[in-house]
């Protein structure tokens, strides 16, 4: 079975770990966490000690690692852990839970981690790194680029753009076609009818 390490032993840890044990795909060889104690057990997985091990347990042959961390508001740790990962010659899977739907006319990228409940139709592209939480919606031809969150319940409707490291909160509303811009945060619950500019934050309804 291919190893693999886990880096971030917090929540999202936990449901990542539940999609490996349904999965049996990959045999977790441990947590990698900065502020936990070595030796703790997170659902029966050890932590191994910090990110300093990297190398050495990639030299030991464990080739494939999960960012298990996940994101409020900045999604900037985990793009420059997946970068790290990635340089150090890593292979990050794409991880899915078998109770997700996903169009086999959709592409997923390295790295995607698509939690339960999820639906995602047909030519829809997900780029790397990006969380597709759980009970979302991404409907036909959305394209969702690299190391965004979309967090759980939110709806994104066809033909949608969402560009690189935006935050879409729990429970929010994109109307069809939409653009939202690089590193933009969205608030939860709320209802985006109008393209989101970079780097913008915005919330309500409709969102402003
Ligand atoms: O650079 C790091 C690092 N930074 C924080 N390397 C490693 N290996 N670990 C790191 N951590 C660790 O990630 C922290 O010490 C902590 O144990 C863990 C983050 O746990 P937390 O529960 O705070 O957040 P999370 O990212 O697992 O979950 C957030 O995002 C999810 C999507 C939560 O807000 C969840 O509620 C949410 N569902």
């Amino acid at each position: 079975m291919n190893k693999i390490v886990i880096i971030g032993g917090g929540g999202h840890a936990k449901v990542l770990i539940d999609i490996f044990n349904m999965s049996g795909q990959y045999e977790i060889m441990g947590i990698l966490d900065t502020q936990r104690e070595t030796g703790l057990s997170i659902l029966n997985i050890p932590v191994l000690g910090n990110d300093d091990l990297l190398e050495g347990l990639y030299k030991k042959g464990i080739k494939n690692a999960c960012i298990a961390i996940g994101s409020i508001n900045d999604n900037s740790k985990r793009k420059m852990l997946y970068k790290r990962v990635k340089q150090i010659g890593f292979s990050i899977p794409f991880l899915t839970h078998p109770q997700a739907i996903i169009s086999r006319n959709a592409r997923i990228s390295e790295g995607v981690q698509v939690m339960a409940g999820v639906v995602i139709h047909a030519e829809s592209l997900i780029e790397e790194n990006t969380i597709i939480n759980t009970g979302s919606i991404v409907e036909h031809d959305c394209y969702i680029s690299r190391h965004v969150h979309i967090c759980p319940g939110v709806v994104i409707s066809g033909g949608c753009k969402i560009n690189e490291g935006a935050f879409i909160g729990a429970g929010s509303t994109i109307i069809q076609g939409i653009k939202i811009g690089k590193n933009v945060t969205v608030g939860a619950g709320s209802v985006v009818i109008r393209d989101v500019a970079d780097g913008s934050k915005v919330m309500g309804v409709p969102a402003k």
